[in-house]
């Protein structure tokens, strides 16, 4: 069979006749007038856009427990669009009127204080793009491949630029007294979700976000403020933050005895692991994103990040880690944020790859095979999961989740 020329393999996918959307006809939507702006005050996305946020069904049962993904393969650049953020919830979203909204801040403060949503606004602004995970992303690949898709395998990260007041802001109108050292955070929605965040932290880069993206906050993100910890595991971005204690030691919360502690090899568990460490993935090709029927020329692309700084360096394989290249990394280039990466490739029909990308932070921290992960963190754990990951191109162009050393 000949190649497909651009020009038939565009006119292909279209829906019209080639004829009638081809230049230089003039198609059917340039011959009448569209809707005026007063259609739709408020914008959507195109009607022929249908990448969405999923789940899965036996991983999220009930809303004490439920989480949705990112489709991270139809996501370009660095920002995820606020709709697609991913959701991670504990008991479910709550509907909070920003008037009833309150922050209070108290514990070992010279004055415990009450904020309302104006309150908080009043005061001097930051605005930061960053990445947030949920350290559980990835949790399901732990002992083997599983999951289908980049959007379950790596799907509980988002990037969006947050803004708000700087919690050293807030604990310096409160004042802290002597031997304050941590800060407890606790959720206004039914689970209460309580965290405890170390006071350096909070005093160099912690804030509390009203705005994502250029507006408010999403209700599903956490309306009308949350806390923001850059390179801290998702879970300690508390969402409808309603009290910051300020204390002397770590709270032990049940969520941080219980729930997010990683298990370990030899049976004990790691207490506190606040940054998510240096990791990759490349999200095109991917399993939802093949190469059937698209021989030649093929720009791998995919995201990388790293909770202790800047991406440094993103290196890719196509023959499961022999032989790796420099990727370019596209700006910008921010600390704790997604990083973009992109690379060239000819892909032949019939051949046979096994993609890897291995991203390098500026401390010079790089991402684990899996076999060295599992030899240094065993198999217990859900969480922190950092490996370089591995898609598989059959002959035919399919992509496969695969785990190899
Ligand atoms: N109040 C409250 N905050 C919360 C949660 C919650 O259930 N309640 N979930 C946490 C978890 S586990 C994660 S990973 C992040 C997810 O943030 P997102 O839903 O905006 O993606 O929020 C964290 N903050
Ligand atoms: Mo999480």
């Amino acid at each position: 069979m000949a190649p497909a020329t651009r020009r038939s393999a565009i006119l292909a996918a279209g829906a019209l006749p080639a004829a009638a959307a081809a230049p230089p006809a003039l198609p059917e939507w340039g011959a009448a007038l569209g809707p005026g702006v007063i259609e739709e005050p408020y914008g959507t996305r195109s009607r022929h856009e249908t990448a969405t946020r999923r789940y899965v069904p036996w991983l999220t049962p009930d809303r004490v427990s439920s989480v949705s993904f990112t489709p991270l393969a139809d996501m370009q650049g660095i920002i995820t669009p606020s709709g697609l953020h991913f959701e991670r919830h504990h008991g479910g979203v709550p509907d909070i009127p920003p008037d009833d909204y309150r922050l209070m801040i108290h514990g070992l403060v010279e004055r415990p204080l009450v904020f309302t949503l104006e309150d908080l606004k009043r005061l001097p602004q930051v605005s930061r793009i960053c990445f947030i995970e949920c350290p559980a992303n990835g949790g399901m690949e732990w002992r083997g491949a599983q999951m289908s898709g980049v959007q379950f395998t790596h799907g509980m990260l988002s990037g969006s630029e947050w803004t708000g007041v700087s919690l050293r802001v807030l604990l310096a109108q409160a004042g802290l007294r002597p031997g304050a050292s941590w800060l407890l955070a606790e959720g206004g929605d039914a689970s209460h979700l309580a965290r405890s965040v170390p006071l350096a932290k909070a005093l160099d880069d912690a804030f509390i976000a009203y705005a994502q993206n250029g507006e408010a906050v999403r209700p599903q993100q956490g309306y009308p403020a949350r806390l923001v910890l850059p390179g801290y595991e998702g879970n300690m971005w508390i969402k409808w933050i309603r009290r910051i204690e300020v204390g002397d030691r770590p709270w032990f919360t049940r969520w941080e005895t219980r729930t997010y502690a990683d298990l370990m090899p030899d049976g004990l568990s790691r207490q506190f692991t606040f940054v998510n460490e240096v990791n990759s993935v490349i999200t095109a090709p991917c399993p939802e994103k093949s190469l059937r029927g698209r021989p030649g020329f093929v720009e791998i692309s995919g995201l990388a990040w790293s909770g202790a700084g800047r991406v440094r360096r993103v290196d890719v394989s196509v023959d499961g880690g022999d032989n790796w290249r420099t990727a370019e990394l596209a700006e910008p280039v921010l600390s704790k944020s997604l990083t973009r990466f992109r690379i060239p490739w000819e892909w032949q029909e019939g051949q046979r790859a096994f993609l890897q990308s291995r991203a390098m932070d500026e401390h010079g921290r790089v991402q684990p095979t899996i076999t060295a992960l599992r030899a240094a963190r065993g198999t217990e754990s859900i969480y922190h999961k950092n490996s370089i990951h591995t898609w598989l191109v059959e002959p035919d162009g399919t992509v496969v989740n695969v785990q190899i050393d």
